[in-house]
């Protein structure tokens, strides 16, 4: 059986990718684990049903079998370990995607949530004017220091990993704001990301949730 994860029912992006199902989906494309998709909606997600899987009530989970995991970033980290192909076989270059990982998570993806807490749940107060400039600091402040460490590599330790697929993920929530545009490096170190076959196939795969079109071929 595949294991299943789930995701919006109905995408308050619209299927631009932003959901955090995408990245799963794009592990999953990555190691050709074939992969069930349960849609949930917002009232499901809160459900004592769903609050079994996901103590939070979000999305994504993932099943299989006995194991239930939430957190995308767990989930990757388990296909990595499950599947070849997105952590190297050698013991301190796995030790060093894994790192990016968490660095994409932990360090790099706070100040970009902020931006977006800042432009739609605070947008309305008033002193969200002076605020947004110093969350769009602290953002510049990151892709400055990755976009040095990155320098004119395509990926962040070598071979493309489960580290830069979780950073590509993570800047990918910039899109909108246009911010990415002032570093070059990292919009060139994005499309990279973008081009990838497994992550086409994702992002269809999401999209065809909103657009009702399931991807062909
Ligand atoms: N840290 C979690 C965040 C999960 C998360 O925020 N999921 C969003 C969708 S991308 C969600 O379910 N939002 C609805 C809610 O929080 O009620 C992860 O990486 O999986």
């Amino acid at each position: 059986m595949n294991p299943t994860i789930t995701a919006f029912e109905r995408s308050p992006d619209r299927g631009k990718g932003l959901a955090r199902d995408t990245r799963v989906r794009w592990a999953f494309e990555e190691v050709g684990q074939p992969y069930d998709v349960r849609l949930v909606s917002f009232e499901a997600m809160k459900e004592p049903a769903h609050l079994a899987l996901h103590p939070f009530g979000q999305i994504p989970t993932y099943e299989e079998g006995d194991l239930v995991l939430f957190e995308s970033g767990a989930i990757v980290f388990h296909l990595a370990q499950r599947h070849a192909g997105l952590l190297p076989d050698d013991a301190n270059a796995r030790a060093r995607a894994i790192t990016w990982m968490f660095a994409a998570l932990s360090t790099v993806e706070p100040p970009i949530l902020d931006l977006q807490t800042a432009k739609f749940q605070e947008g309305d107060k008033s002193w969200s004017e002076q605020r947004l400039p110093l969350v769009l600091d602290r953002i510049r402040v990151r892709l400055n220091e990755l976009s040095a460490r990155l320098g004119d590599a395509d990926w962040l330790d070598g071979a493309f990993s489960a580290g830069d697929l979780m950073m590509v993920s993570v800047l990918l929530r910039l899109k909108p704001s246009g911010l990415l545009g002032e570093f070059p490096r990292l919009s060139a170190y994005v499309a990279r990301g973008e081009a990838r076959p497994a992550y086409k196939r994702a992002f269809a795969a999401q999209l065809a949730v909103f657009t009702g079109n399931p991807p062909t071929g």
